[in-house]
């Protein structure tokens, strides 16, 4: 949109004395945000009505995304790149003697996810809007969102993230188009006069499900999608109704919290609740609109598709047959037809623990109607596919079985699409965790790699290095970043790595900057900047890191001579609160960081720094400022990582092992221009099926890895006895679960690669670069754009090369 600086600064001072009866001098940064919120809205305002209004002319298939977690970051400073409106306001406000980092860090940043899974989301959405796709998020408007994280001696310690506390200026409330969600109660089949059966629900408990809608603005397009996150309320109480305390709490429960598991089921009955809870309630409105445009459900399937992230949002299929058959009138057959047409479903793990299932008695008691149906497709499953496949493998693999519901299987056969997320999970996924459905329906099975928001990771958190690359290549990338690629043509240009590395610098300042205040450690900004910034996960490995700087450490001490490169380990991670171990892990990192950064024999020369609380911001500082990325969960494990893609596109190298997109990063960015290492899957299977891991061999082979080992009990490090002793047995009583020591030989021998390549700053800066040029194939609007062409098969305006 066109707008001058003048009109800017007359509309936001407007703004402020609408707001606050009071002048500018009068304001906090916090109220000058939300003033400028207030005028984003106005200025996009007409943008998202027309959106809609022009979706709805066109009759276009609506995608539906539906997540239990959004991160969507702060929106100020994206919604204006994407409106073309930041150089403005950036410059009208610095005539108002304003500045425009302090107003935007004076916004929330909205936790409503646990790490990649909700930022995956976020960043989809985002592309989907970018690219012209009539896209729909629907989730949860949790009260409050992940805690926030701070170490009290060493020991993480959550506090809650109040995040509303100042009203949220994104957000639209939709009382107007609220609806209703049973819970619990009876339920059985009346016949009536046309021979039909109809539901009859006794005793329910009713939710009121309020739609909060929040605009998800395309870049530079003229779109605005929507973003529908639920809140669960009282209902409009009925004449004699009453509610009780009690009842009063069950309900408000359903949307307080956002559960602090990543990569885990709890299996507790309020998350049961609310996944039904937003998967109803979405596809009511889903069901709703639809019925406005259209004369019957014959069309469903090609006007609307249904996206199920990760397992939690399965239940949006018998919900879509419910609404089918008993609202609607729909036979089994057509509803079922209609259902798996609209439905697809990605997996995002292959972890045992995070593959949810739920006790038969528990859905039943609180979804009967849902149960029922369940049933239906269990059976209809069973037989349908027994004469093919055999008894056993069809037990091995229907919705019900082992007296649980599995989600996963359930999402399988409901959908007509179920992908991975990197070429190697998928092929973990067809050849182990879901072989035998696999079998049943090959041709369900895709790949979708991950891809991230490279107007978000790139363009905003790193302006210097986007100034830079405007200055070299057409600002095309901007649009497309597959453009990225012309940036090879400088790889012996001297002048441009020169200012590459100026670049990093300019961002480490900052990185430095933020960790002297908050912190007080102080580091040298020519230090390797090596980051792991990831949830705390025992199979992510942050042990293996820990054992390098251990290694570090120990080497320093012995030889004080020793030039090399000053080293900074940076880690940014949350530990779910009940994770015991995960929260040891931290203890552990603390406490080393408070020997390593005190010890005078070690100085500038190597510093640990555990920043608290990481999340999307902080990702925005740290990401730009690293020069080594830690990908290193033990092979097979991470179905994907997408800070890996992130920290690749600004330019930092990965130390990496053969997992997840590490392989697609180290094969784009050339083998040449990462640090590769350790156990591939297929060694880490080969272990499995022989069952001949022996950690202890490798403790006792390596004199300095027992060296390493020992100081973890052995008062090296004071303050970690339960701790150290704790992890120490971890990796060698109980034969180290996820292969640290197996690694450990090869991860120190390109740890020690780097400190020698790193001293060549030419030499290091081309490999940065083949990264930076490489990164363009992993931007979400790319991956978007073949989830939109093979599963959702809606039209899109990406720009192909
Ligand atoms: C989560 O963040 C991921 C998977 C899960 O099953 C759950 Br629950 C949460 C992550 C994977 O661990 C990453 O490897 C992946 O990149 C990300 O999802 C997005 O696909």
């Amino acid at each position: 949109m066109k707008l001058t600086t003048a009109q800017f600064k007359t509309d936001f001072l407007n703004e402020i004395k609408t707001l606050y009866a009071t002048d500018l001098n009068d304001t906090s940064a916090l109220g000058q945000f939300i003033a400028l919120g207030h005028l984003v809205r106005r200025y996009d305002g007409s943008q998202w009505t027309k959106t809609s209004e022009k979706y709805r002319k066109k009759d276009r298939k609506q995608v539906y995304y539906f997540s239990i977690e959004f991160l969507p970051g702060r929106l100020l400073k994206s919604n204006l790149l994407n409106l073309g409106l930041l150089d403005t306001v950036r410059a009208g406000l610095k005539e108002l003697e304003l500045d425009f980092e302090t107003i935007s860090a004076a916004e929330p940043d909205p936790g409503l996810g646990n790490g990649g899974l909700g930022r995956l989301a976020a960043c989809y959405m985002d592309s989907m809007a970018s690219l012209g796709i009539a896209g729909n998020g629907n989730g949860i408007r949790y009260r409050y969102g992940l805690f926030k994280q701070v170490f009290m001696d060493g020991y993480q310690v959550e506090l809650p993230d109040d995040w509303l506390r100042n009203g949220n200026v994104w957000e639209i409330r939709r009382e107007n188009k609220a609806c209703l969600v049973r819970f619990g109660g009876n339920v059985w089949m009346q016949p009536q006069a046309d021979g039909q059966l109809q539901p009859v629900y006794e005793q329910t408990d009713d939710v009121l499900a309020v739609p909060y809608d929040v605009g998800m603005i395309g870049y530079r397009n003229d779109v605005t999608n929507t973003l529908r996150l639920w809140s669960a309320e009282l209902p409009p109480s009925a004449d004699n109704a009453y509610y009780s305390q009690e009842q009063r709490d069950r309900i408000d429960d359903i949307t307080k919290v956002l559960y602090p598991d990543d990569s885990n089921s709890e299996g507790q009955a309020l998350r049961l609740r609310q996944e039904y809870f937003f998967s109803s309630a979405g596809v009511q409105s889903i069901i709703r609109h639809y019925g406005l445009r259209h004369q019957g459900m014959r069309e469903l399937g090609k006007k609307i598709a249904i996206h199920i992230n990760d397992t939690h949002p399965t239940l949006v299929i018998p919900e879509l047959m419910r609404l089918l058959m008993d609202d609607h009138h729909c036979s089994w057959d057509v509803a079922w037809a209609l259902t798996t047409q609209v439905m697809s479903y990605t997996n995002h793990t292959i972890l045992q623990e995070a593959l949810e299932t739920w006790p038969i008695d528990m859905f039943k008691g609180l979804l009967p109607r849902i149960y029922q149906i369940v049933v239906e497709i269990d059976r209809r499953y069973r037989a349908a596919k027994t004469p093919i496949f055999g008894e056993d493998l069809v037990n091995r693999t229907a919705p019900l079985g082992n007296g649980q519901v599995r989600m996963a299987y359930l999402a399988v056969i409901g959908s007509h699409s179920v992908n991975g997320v990197a070429p190697l999970h998928t092929e973990l996924l067809k050849n182990d965790v879901l072989r035998d459905l696999y079998q049943v329906y090959p041709e369900r099975f895709n790949n979708k790699t991950n891809g991230i928001a490279t107007r978000r990771w790139v363009q905003l958190a790193n302006e210097p290095l986007s100034q830079l690359i405007d200055s070299k290549i057409s600002p095309e990338w901007r649009q497309q970043p597959s453009q990225l690629k012309t940036l090879m043509a400088y790889q012996k240009d001297a002048k441009f790595l020169k200012q590459l590395t100026t670049v990093k610098q300019t961002n480490k300042q900052a990185l430095a900057a933020y960790i002297k205040q908050n912190l007080g450690i102080e580091v040298r900004t020519d230090a390797i900047f090596d980051v792991q910034i990831k949830r705390l996960h025992a199979y992510k490995r942050q042990l293996l890191h820990v054992l390098e700087i251990i290694r570090e450490y120990l080497d320093l001490k012995a030889h004080p001579a020793t030039k090399a490169p000053a080293h900074v380990h940076i880690f940014g991670a949350k530990a779910a609160p009940s994770y015991h171990y995960a929260k040891a892990i931290i203890k552990l990192i603390n406490a080393l960081a408070d020997l390593v950064n005190h010890d005078p024999d070690i100085g500038d020369r190597l510093k640990v720094v555990f920043i608290p609380n990481y999340g999307v911001s902080l990702g925005e500082l740290i990401i730009p400022a690293a020069d080594i990325s830690e990908q290193i969960s033990t092979a097979s494990k991470e179905a994907s990582g997408t800070s890996n893609m992130k920290l690749m596109a600004n330019g930092a190298v990965s130390l990496a092992t053969l997992d997840g997109a590490n392989i697609d990063i180290i094969q784009a960015a050339g083998e040449a221009n990462e640090y590769p290492f350790g156990l591939t899957a297929k060694a880490v299977y080969g272990y499995y099926e022989r069952g001949d891991y022996r950690s202890v061999d490798f403790y006792q082979a390596d004199p300095e890895l027992k060296r390493v080992l020992d100081a973890l009990v052995d008062g090296t490090i004071p303050g970690i006895t339960t701790e150290g002793r704790e992890i120490y047995d971890s990796l060698l009583r109980y034969n180290d679960e996820f292969f640290v020591l197996a690694d450990y030989e090869s991860y120190v021998q390109q740890q020690r690669q780097i400190s020698q390549d790193f001293q060549d700053q030419t030499k290091w800066q081309q490999k940065a670069l083949a990264n930076i040029a490489a990164a363009g194939i992993f931007s979400a609007d790319l991956a978007v754009a073949r989830y939109a062409d093979d599963i959702w098969q809606v039209p899109h305006t990406l720009l192909q090369d």
